[in-house]
């Protein structure tokens, strides 16, 4: 039995999953929900409360607080975590921790008397953590881009993004120089938890690292340039950059008290969008995912690497080699909750649309779906906006006039991947709203294939925990582990309706 465990600390939970590479199957899961299982740090949604609408903070002790409770929770399920052979993980992207000079002691001499929460407090030199929901930053990315220009997106990938970690960074430093210069490492979420499990400071993998503004993609090492202009000092205060098959460290023997063995080798985290490249087993060029979470995302590696013109997608690091290329729309299931309330329905009514109200094209009803502020396109003062008299609409045509909406920006804000893809892989908790997944496929005339698994980006850590440590080729592992279980063809029938819908949808956002 050859195991392996990846976790996913994802914006609203901790998720763990265990594989087994010999039996190609997923034996163990256990997940937290930060709002309903650890309700003193006072995140329900993952984030702390604030007046400000563009301000995300998260408390990282919380992170911490929930590996001890889902390891615990495996343990109790009698998981068998004495065989886990190795272990990564994936982490909300974007998000950054701040520790002081206390922080390596106290990693490495982890008490197992005590918990991971209480032992990691006096090593913050920033009490709260910003996270990928953050728009705080627009001062910082107009200095960024200021200085740097076109060259900020030719050689990290993206232009100067609000949610990316070096603007936040440069927030910081400018706003609280002391805290900043008491700051000893800045780590991305996914390097923050990798470290506390290696018991030393983990490297960012390329995946997550390409979301900082900071990582040079020509070069696979930080712009020293570009990070010295984002806050004086801060080279020295980031972990090195790494390919994603590094191993961070060794298990610290803190984690004996849940069964684990003491010196499991700790693959470097990653990125979640990264690790569902891999979970989803479209780590190959070709074929593109959508993840339906907090945010949705369409995703693909790269075939060549190009950048958005229009500023809206990345290029991160592909965990198989090469890069891949991003889309972030903030308004996921954000939105579709928020229609939901509004139409006071089920979910359920969303997978079946049962009255069969509507047809495909929904008589050209659109919507700008900005309950929140939005990344794709940049949108800081979030607005509703309908292309009809939407008060007067019953529920179906609304939640149709949702789904056809996202599925439509996706489309636009795809085009300049420059790939006709014609098959999209489909992950993340909406991957079961079936009428959802016929409009995607008509929209993109492509086949949407559902895998067996919703969380892919677990699945996607625990994968490359094992290439990373037991040097399995993901051909392999994608062979057992991620084939479709179901395909949604797309209806010819309908493409006109939406080539001209996309027009319409184009207009109605410009
Ligand atoms: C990607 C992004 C989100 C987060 C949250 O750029 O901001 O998808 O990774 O999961």
């Amino acid at each position: 039995m050859s195991l392996f465990l990846g976790l996913d600390s994802s914006t609203q939970g901790l998720k763990a999953e265990i594989i087994d590479i010999d039996a190609g199957t997923i034996i163990d899961s256990a997940s937290v929900n930060f709002g309903k299982d650890l309700p003193e740090y006072n995140c329900p949604s993952g984030y702390l409360d604030n007046p400000d609408p563009l301000l995300k903070h998260a408390d990282p002790l919380m992170w911490a607080a929930a590996l001890d409770l889902v390891l615990s929770r495996l343990q109790k399920q009698n998981a068998p975590l004495d065989k886990v052979a190795g272990i990564s993980g994936s982490g909300q992207q974007h998000g950054s921790v701040y520790l002081n000079d206390k922080f390596t002691k106290i990693i490495s001499e982890l008490d197992s008397e005590k918990n991971l929460s209480e032992q990691l407090a006096p090593a913050l030199s920033r009490k709260t953590s910003p996270i990928w929901m953050d728009r705080a930053t627009s001062e910082e990315c107009r200095e960024l881009q200021e200085k740097f220009g076109e060259r900020l997106q030719e050689d990290t990938g993206s232009p100067a993004i609000e949610r990316f970690t070096g603007p936040q960074i440069r927030k910081f430093m400018k706003e609280d120089k002391a805290a900043y210069t008491n700051t000893k490492h800045v780590h991305l979420v996914s390097s923050f938890m990798a470290s506390i499990l290696a018991g030393t400071n983990s490297t960012i993998d390329f995946g997550d690292g390409a979301g900082m503004n900071l990582l040079n993609l020509k070069t696979l090492d930080w712009d020293k340039e570009i990070t010295e202009f984002t806050a004086t000092g801060l080279l020295a205060k980031l972990p090195s950059a790494a390919s994603s098959d590094t191993i961070a460290g060794k298990l610290s023997k803190y984690y004996s008290k849940y069964g684990l063995k003491t010196g499991t080798p700790v693959a470097v985290w990653s990125g979640d969008n990264p690790c569902s490249l891999i979970g989803t087993g479209a780590a190959e060029p070709g074929v593109a995912v959508i993840s339906l979470g907090t945010s949705d995302t369409f995703f693909a590696a790269m075939r060549n690497f190009k950048t958005d013109p229009h500023g809206y997608g990345h290029v991160f690091g592909n965990p198989a080699g090469g890069f891949m290329s991003l889309i972030c729309f903030s308004n996921g299931s954000l939105a579709r909750e928020a229609i939901k309330e509004d139409c006071d329905v089920e979910w359920e009514y969303f997978d079946s649309l049962p009255e069969n109200k509507t047809t495909a094209g929904n008589d050209g009803k659109l919507m700008l779906p900005y309950f929140s502020t939005e990344s794709t396109p940049v949108v800081l003062n979030p607005e509703v906006k309908y292309n009809f008299c939407a008060d007067k609409a019953d529920s179906e045509t609304k939640i149709r006039c949702l789904l056809e909406s996202q599925a439509l920006s996706m489309r636009l804000h795809s085009s300049w991947m420059g790939e006709t893809f014609t098959r999209i892989r489909i992950t993340g908790g909406a991957s079961n709203c079936t009428p959802f997944l016929q409009i995607l496929a008509d929209v993109f005339q492509a086949q949407i294939e559902k895998i067996a698994i919703t969380d892919s980006a677990g699945l996607g850590a625990a994968l490359r925990a094992a290439n990373a440590v037991a040097k399995v080729p993901f051909y392999k592992l994608f062979e057992q582990f991620t084939a479709s279980k179901e395909i949604i063809l797309p209806n010819p029938d309908n493409k006109a309706v939406y080539d001209d819908a996309l027009k319409e949808y184009e207009n109605l956002e410009k």
